[in-house]
């Protein structure tokens, strides 16, 4: 019997290049260096477990190096995989204050910027929980040189590609270039991502809902109202969809893409902007949701329509499966305008 064909991540790109009529093969060497990048990261992230038993605790290792913390590494990574590159002129990280200025000679006058999460999911590092990297790739706004604030608070609309790695039971890295959401596995006998989830498409409904209920009684009342309904009570006898929350974004996202279901971080009464940060996590995750024919809102307004104010915005997130976004955006509005 043949052994059937693998796509592996770099292949893949280069046929869909010719979704863009005219491409220079930029996007497709920058998107190679984030897998490349996300390779190295992987293998940080799989012996993290191993650091306390070959003596690497502290602030050095045996050998007298410093030890950084996971997530300090990833940054650094995808920091250098996207300056080497030369394929972007700057790029913003949830790990640095401001942006990152290219002004290489061969990277000031690239054409995209990228705005990454190196790895989401603090929390979860350390006990060995899934974890993540999410990024989006936009086309500059400015022309050419230095690359300046307005480049980067474009709305996720403008996003020419975005993805995400997750560092789960197995690492899988997900992307779309705004032509449906294709899924690579890694197989880390051969170190390459190959083609497992070709044209992934959320269903329209699910049977999970994923939120922090910790806070439940910090949220507003349509969001309440929407818990309780998935809980059974609103579905007159249906049986309860169930709760699933891991805590990291990516994983929660990446389960609730595959088997259908909504993920909530909404506003509280203490963070009236809720904690995921628009231009890190959620206008990257908002359009492969849109892209695989789920929906993302911040409870009223289309996340990809938000206009970032500024690089370290938070904002409120619902995203998912279609038909459940559209039943808690119905709640809240319903609740907001009050009794009729
Ligand atoms: P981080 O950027 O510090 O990792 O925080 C983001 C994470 C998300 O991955 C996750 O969805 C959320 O925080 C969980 O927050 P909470 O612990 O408040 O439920
Ligand atoms: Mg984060």
């Amino acid at each position: 019997m043949m052994t059937p064909k693998v796509t592996v991540l770099d292949e893949f790109i280069i046929k869909r290049q010719k979704d863009f009529p005219f491409a220079s093969g930029d996007l497709s060497r920058l998107l190679h260096d984030i897998g490349l990048a996300a390779k190295i990261i992987n293998r940080e992230v799989n012996k993290a477990g191993l650091v306390d038993i070959l003596g690497m605790t502290g602030d050095s290792n045996v050998h007298g190096e410093e030890v950084k913390k996971l997530d300090i590494y990833a940054n650094e990574e995808l920091l250098s995989a996207l300056r080497h590159g030369g394929m972007c002129c700057g790029i913003a990280s949830e790990e640095n204050e401001d942006f990152v200025v290219l002004n290489e000679p061969f990277a000031r006058d690239a054409k995209y910027i990228v705005i990454m999460d190196p790895l989401d999911g603090s929390s979860n590092i350390d006990v060995n929980v899934s974890i993540g990297t999410i990024f989006s790739i936009y086309r500059r706004v400015t022309e050419e040189g230095l690359v300046e604030e307005r480049d980067f608070l474009q709305k996720g609309l403008h996003q020419v590609a975005a993805g995400y790695v997750i560092y789960g039971s197995s690492t899988m890295l997900v992307y779309t270039t705004g032509f449906g959401v294709n899924g690579f596995t890694l197989d880390p006998s051969i170190g390459e991502f190959c083609l497992s989830h070709p044209n992934i498409r959320i269903p329209e409904m699910g049977m999970t809902y994923s939120v922090n209920q910790g806070y439940y009684s910090k949220f507003e009342a349509g969001v309440q109202r929407y818990i309780h309904y998935c809980q059974g009570e609103g579905q007159r006898g249906k049986k309860p969809y169930s709760l699933r929350y891991i805590g990291s974004f990516v994983a929660d996202f990446h389960r609730n893409l595959i088997n259908g279901g909504i993920f909530m971080y909404p506003a509280t009464t203490g963070s009236p902007k809720g904690k995921l940060r628009l231009l890190y996590e959620c206008n990257p995750l908002a359009m492969i949701a849109e892209q695989a024919g789920g929906m993302a809102t911040d409870g009223k307004t289309r996340i990809l329509e938000l206009q970032p104010g500024r690089l370290h915005e938070r904002t409120p997130v619902f995203v998912g499966s279609a038909g459940m976004v559209s039943k808690v955006m119905k709640m809240i509005a319903e609740e907001r305008k009050g009794p009729q």
